[in-house]
């Protein structure tokens, strides 16, 4: 069979057509920095060579512009081609449409279908409840935690944020129910997902026979802030706190974790971002 990044057919004229609008109107994320959903969408957009311009948002901060551009209040969104899309699954399919190659899904039905079953299973069954695991553990460190919602922005944001902290924490325990018995179930759940990938990997070392596609990309993707690989885009500012730590040295010596570094390193590329005010050609 044909891997995905394999398929290599003559651009379709929609299909360079698009490009040619990318060029000149390259699309939006507004994304949080250290967030395994906005790393999916980033490494989408990067895999396919998307030019695209990054707006990171502050976690809280972010409420009032997330629902007035979409009705929801989660990132990632992208605007892309006259389209306001949220949510990940969403903006990889509505990328694959536009920018067909090199392609995530797989050429052929079943193994389409595979693909997406895995892409799904991992949305839902990894991660929120690595997200929840993780937090439980980083946000009694108040300085960790505070810096690590905020990196990329100024001194004067960053200070207000921590002043506020214990209300932002209090916030997010309630709305992502991060509590003691959410963490046990975490880490239940993450195990779970890394045998599930473990189990799924064909002799290929792929999810799906024939090569890289959305399978392996979400799963190494969604499992980035525990494996931290040097590829991702942002680096953590500041070594774990030790209940991280702790919790991502459970999980160190399962082989899926060394499985996802190399995912990362063989497929992870570079960056398709480009800056806000760049000159870009013909860009009106
Ligand atoms: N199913 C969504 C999940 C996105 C998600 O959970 N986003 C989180 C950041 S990782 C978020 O925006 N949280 C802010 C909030 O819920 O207010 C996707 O795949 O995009």
């Amino acid at each position: 069979m044909i891997g995905a990044q394999e398929r290599d057919t003559e651009p379709s004229h929609e299909a360079s057509q698009a490009r040619s609008r990318l060029a000149t109107h390259p699309a939006v994320l507004w994304q949080f920095r250290n967030s395994h959903y906005n790393e999916k969408v980033r490494w989408a957009l990067d895999w396919k060579r998307v030019p695209h311009v990054r707006r990171s948002l502050v976690p809280g901060l972010h409420l009032g512009r997330v629902l007035w551009m979409t009705g929801k209040k989660q990132v990632p969104v992208l605007s892309v081609d006259g389209q306001m899309i949220a949510d990940s699954t969403a903006i990889i399919a509505a990328l694959e449409r536009l920018v067909p190659d090199p392609a995530l899904y797989p050429s052929h039905p079943a193994e389409r279908r595979r693909a997406l079953e895995l892409e799904d299973f991992f949305d839902e069954e990894l991660g929120p409840h690595l997200r929840r695991a993780l937090f439980h553990a980083l946000l009694p460190d108040a300085d960790f935690a505070s810096a690590f919602l905020t990196v990329g922005t100024g001194a004067v944001t960053r200070r207000l944020y921590r002043a506020c902290f214990p209300l932002v924490r209090a916030v997010m325990r309630a709305d992502m129910r991060i509590d003691d018995a959410g963490a046990v179930l975490g880490v239940q759940k993450i195990g779970a997902a890394l045998d599930r990938i473990r189990a799924e990997l064909r002799p290929s070392g792929y999810l799906v026979e024939g090569g890289f596609t959305v399978a392996d990309l979400t799963a190494a993707a969604l499992l980035y802030p525990m494996v931290q690989p040097p590829e991702a885009p942002y680096r953590f500012e500041r070594p774990l706190p030790a209940a991280a730590a702790e919790l991502r040295a459970t999980f160190a010596g399962h082989p899926v974790f060394a499985w996802a570094a190399g995912i990362y390193h063989r497929h992870r590329g570079t960056s398709a971002e480009v800056t806000e005010h760049a000159p870009l050609e013909r860009r009106s």
